[in-house]
């Protein structure tokens, strides 16, 4: 089984370095024909939706599969081996999808359907729209497992898979931006500000949702 990154040992041949490439691609290609998977699921439900409600329940969806640096950080972060199948074992999102919606209630109802389908097994789940972090992070995140039909047989694919509001999202990516501006270390203001810019988003996800129930009525 190949080993993420540089081992301290004897020098390898051209042809060993071929090998544990082609054996990482590989790996990594499970994931993303998860994600494909998963993204096809979403796409489904979305035009039944449109189709029978004329309404489209998803904003955005966007998906990645982690890059072999980043992986290696969270390997280091999480001090496990380097070998596949530990990383496979304890790194769960290597395939992520995040999907993005304009209401609480459509991120609850997207999260339904999309897990209680048959092939799929859920793994665990995090709500974080139920309880926040305390900077005031706001999210569904559930890791599924998905069957992915290889020429080699079947493989069970994790799939980390968000859910959240346009208004979550916003929240999110300004604070990863600034999390990583400071290198982890926000200054103390900063962090004050970003949990009442939570609260304010989460009043704003209240104020639209009773707005749009205004608009259509029991449907909605
Ligand atoms: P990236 O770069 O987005 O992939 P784990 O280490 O994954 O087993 P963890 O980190 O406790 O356990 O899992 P959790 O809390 O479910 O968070 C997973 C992902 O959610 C993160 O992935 C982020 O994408 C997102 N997330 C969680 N907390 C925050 C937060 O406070 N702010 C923002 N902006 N995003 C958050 P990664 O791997 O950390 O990063």
């Amino acid at each position: 089984m190949a080993t993420l990154g540089h081992a301290d040992g004897p020098l390898v041949t051209a042809d060993q370095v071929r090998s544990v490439r082609q054996e990482i691609q590989r790996f990594l290609l499970q994931y993303e024909f998860g994600l494909r998977e998963v993204e096809t699921k979403l796409s489904i439900l979305r035009d039944e939706f449109l189709e029978l409600h004329d309404y489209n329940p998803i904003e955005h969806v966007s998906s990645r599969v982690k890059s072999p640096e980043s992986l290696l950080r969270k390997v280091a972060r999480k001090g496990i081996d380097r070998d596949l199948a530990t990383i496979r074992a304890h790194v769960t999102d290597i395939a992520g999808v995040r999907v993005t919606c304009a209401f609480v209630q459509d991120v609850h109802r997207l999260f339904a359907l999309l897990t209680r389908q048959d092939d799929i097994r859920v793994l665990q789940v995090k709500d974080y729209i139920a309880d926040p972090k305390p900077n005031g992070y706001q999210s569904l995140h559930a890791i599924i497992e998905i069957p992915v039909f290889l020429s080699t047989g079947t493989s069970a694919v994790p799939v980390e898979v968000q859910f959240r509001t346009v208004a979550m999202d916003f929240w999110a990516s300004l604070e990863h931006r600034i999390y990583y501006k400071y290198d982890a270390d926000v200054p103390e203001r900063l962090t004050e500000e970003l949990r009442e810019a939570a609260q304010t988003a989460a009043e704003l996800d209240a104020r639209m949702a009773r707005l749009h129930q205004q608009i259509h009525g029991a449907e909605a």
